[in-house]
């Protein structure tokens, strides 16, 4: 392909170039599906004016007026929910910038970039700006995530990004980057992922990549090694990456990607080693070094990878393989795949297998759209399509407990959450559901929208937890029957490991000796499915809520399961009386669930040794001003550490965690109750604190609706606990 669309005139750009209107962006939204669009004219802009939710998520000012004042928590909540109920959208949900990770834009612009797709111009100047922006003003470099430092995966890639998308060599943030860039080592140090993304670019040569054999798939469904019995978002990275490495496609050198070569390494491209370099990581990037194993296995395969595709008549089966599996799911997920790295990845294959006029290819080119946020900081790619489902189930719970979900000012937000809970719930099982490994869905709830269509345990929990809070509150339709409900009660009995917790998407399948073949090198505990205290608790909370409106269905096994999952939760706690958390940070959002566990068998800190630990390590943790504050690290170094400053996230969890301990003094918790009132703004906003989420252990993600769901939440449940009383004067 010549990509004709990059030509020298726009990827030489020394200064910086002009963005984009913000008053002309527009959120629309469908069924969940997100979308952000650049209205080209005064009269379109007349006829679709910007809503307070737009302006909300592109920083402009809301003009939303000040509430009074506040004295009680229920106040409280009730001014966070009038500014909050504003950024609902049309469809019943709230959206939100899910960002964090830095390895998701390049992907996305590399393959614009190799198949030669015109990137529209506003997304262009606003991906230009978001990762400006987010360059660490200290070295110009980018890490793994938004807040970490930075790695030569962060800074190889956006730097690739940003070249892509028009920045030339000698711009001042390129300069700055690259020195960067060269003082870790330059970019043969990438890890595993950053190699494979740069060698599809063609500036990195496929012999410096440790191989990505995709016989994998043909093997027999109970072998380990059968991707199939691999946690679902490794396995589907995996496959595509697998088809694009037994071919070793790259993108034909241009002046641009020479340039490149030049650029990105320490010493003259032709003259690296490229063998050497396979399993060469920079310190700062590596997390998990491989195991002996997985280093004496590579150079095993790497014998075999000499023979040339043309003659491999078992690796040319296992493409077809491959092909038909990135095919179901691309079709079971409506081309929005599982997530943004097997979306790109899929994008690439679709290109290279069917072509460019092929409708896989627009359809994938079409649904690119539901990934890209816009925000104060310019345009990202969310780390799924939207935590859509995750964030209404919260709300509508935190709704609940503050009493705002009986309130008939509320009432038609509540009933579009509702409907929009409705909606999401799966209603199918992916058609050749056991061919492409997939877990039951029907009746499942997915963490963002319907069409993605992947069950999680907890999303399906939460769903099932919200939609019945929800429609046990007066005035609120009866929008989803017993008979859904008992769907997801259907799935969530099949999602039990063995340890007797719940993991995300699948049961484990694989043994965990497969974590000796991590090649990730960036992440930890990705190999096969894990039990998560969070997961658990969820699931739990979501048959004993059942249990109380349908006592008779498959009441046995529900009992049997709940009994199971406490001796799970007890058994994951920590001597010091902490669980790690593994979905949020960290040691705060994981004792919530722990504790909830604990108090729905009726173990609080009077009578139960376990609750008792678990609060007093929180109480140990309160810092000065009553709040809560715990840092990313914490995930990562899985040592409970202090954020710089308190986060009102971290105390509503922490508070919660308290009360549903029964924890026999107030002080604490009116403290840190007091920590969330104060920390509201004049129009019942809660402002941006740090990072809130986390995925395998060393990944950050931000999930700004939780400022305004547990603390609301929290602030309900303080209330119901203590009375509605005056906390601040
Ligand atoms: C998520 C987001 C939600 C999260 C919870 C529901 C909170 C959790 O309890 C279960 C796991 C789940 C569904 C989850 C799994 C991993 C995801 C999909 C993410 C953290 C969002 C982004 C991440 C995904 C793997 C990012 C893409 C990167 C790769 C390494 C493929």
């Amino acid at each position: 392909p010549s990509p004709e669309t990059y030509t020298s005139a726009n990827l030489n750009l020394d200064s910086t170039p002009a963005f984009t209107d913000l008053s002309r962006w527009r959120l629309r939204v469908d069924q969940g599906a997100q979308t952000w669009h650049y209205l080209a004219s005064d009269e379109e802009c007349e006829e679709w004016p910007q809503k307070v939710f737009d302006k909300y998520h592109l920083g402009l000012p809301t003009d939303l007026p000040e509430l009074g004042p506040v004295k009680t928590p229920l106040e409280c909540a009730n001014n966070g929910f009038e500014f909050y109920r504003h950024i609902q959208t049309d469809d019943g949900h709230w959206g939100g910038e899910y960002g964090g990770p830095m390895f998701l834009i390049p992907g996305l612009v590399i393959v614009y970039y190799i198949t030669g797709t015109p990137i529209p111009e506003p997304m262009r100047l606003e991906l230009i700006r978001y990762l400006l922006n987010r360059a660490h003003s200290k070295d110009g470099g980018w890490g793994i995530h938004i807040e970490g430092v930075s790695t030569v995966f962060g800074t190889a890639l956006n730097y690739v990004a940003l070249r892509i998308l028009g920045l030339g060599p000698d711009h001042p943030a390129m300069v700055k980057a690259r020195g960067t860039l060269h003082s870790l080592g330059g970019a043969t140090g990438a890890p595993a992922w950053g190699k494979f993304w740069l060698a599809a670019l063609g500036v990195y040569e496929w012999e410096g990549l440790n191989p990505v054999p995709p016989e994998l798939w043909t093997l027999p469904k109970w072998l380990p090694l059968n991707p199939g019995n691999w946690w679902v978002h490794t396995r589907l990275v995996y496959l595509p990456m697998g088809y694009i490495y037994a071919r070793r496609l790259s993108a034909p050198l241009t002046s641009f990607t020479q340039s490149l070569r030049e650029e990105l390494y320490v010493q003259p491209y032709a003259s690296i080693n490229w063998g050497q370099q396979r399993n060469n990581v920079a310190k700062v990037d590596l997390y998990t070094p491989h195991t002996k194993v997985m280093d004496v296995l590579n150079k095993i395969v790497t014998y075999y990878e000499k023979i040339p595709f043309s003659w491999n008549w078992f690796r040319q089966y296992a493409m077809e393989e491959t092909i038909e599996q990135i095919k179901m799911e691309d079709e079971n997920s409506f081309f929005l795949d599982i997530g943004p790295v097997n979306k790109v990845m899929n994008w690439l294959v679709v290109y290279y297998h069917y072509g460019k006029d092929s409708r896989e290819f627009k359809l994938h080119v079409e649904r690119n759209q539901d990934f890209m946020w816009m925000g104060p900081e310019g345009m990202m790619m969310n780390g799924t399509n939207g935590s859509q489902l995750w964030d209404a189930a919260f709300i509508a719970q935190a709704c609940v407990e503050a009493q705002l979900a009986d309130n008939d000012k509320y009432r038609e937000n509540m009933i579009k959450t509702l409907e929009f809970i409705d909606l999401t719930q799966i209603k199918r099982d992916a058609p050749n559901m056991d061919r492409s490994y997939r877990q039951q869905s029907k009746g499942a709830w997915p963490f963002s929208t319907r069409d993605q269509g992947y069950t999680v345990s907890d999303c399906t929990a939460e769903g099932l937890k919200s939609a019945i809070a929800l429609q046990q509150t007066p005035g609120l339709p009866q929008l989803i029957s017993l008979d859904r409900m008992r769907d997801a009660v259907d799935v969530l009995l099949t999602m039990q490991n063995a340890d007797e917790g719940f993991a995300s998407y699948e049961t484990i399948r694989g043994p965990s000796w497969l974590e000796k073949l991590n090649p990730a090198e960036v992440f930890n505990n990705i190999m096969t499915e894990y039990s998560y205290p969070e997961c658990s608790t969820a699931v739990l909370m979501g048959l004993a809520a059942f249990r109380k409106i349908d006592p008779t269905y498959r009441r046995k096994e529900i009992d049997r399961t709940a009994t199971s999952v406490l001796r799970y939760i007890k058994a994951q706690q920590r001597p010091d009386g902490s669980w790690y958390g593994s979905w949020a940070v960290c040691f705060t959002y994981a004792a919530l669930f722990a504790l909830q566990s604990l108090a729905s068998i009726g173990e609080f800190y009077d009578n139960s040794e376990h609750a008792r630990k678990g609060c007093d390590f929180l109480l140990s943790k309160q810092e000065a001003d009553g709040g809560w504050g715990e840092s990313y690290k914490s995930c990562e170094d899985r040592v409970y550490t202090h954020n710089a400053q308190s986060q009102v996230v971290n105390t509503a969890w922490a508070v919660m965690s308290l009360m549903e301990a029964k924890y026999p003094e107030e002080e604490p918790i009116r403290r840190g109750i007091q920590f969330i009132m104060q920390r509201q703004q004049p129009n019942g906003e809660w402002l941006q604190e740090s990072i809130e989420g986390v995925f395998n252990k060393n990944c950050m993600i931000s999930y700004p609706n939780y400022k305004f769901s547990f603390t609301i939440w929290a602030l309900g449940k303080y209330a119901r606990t203590y009375g509605d009383k005056a906390l601040l004067v």
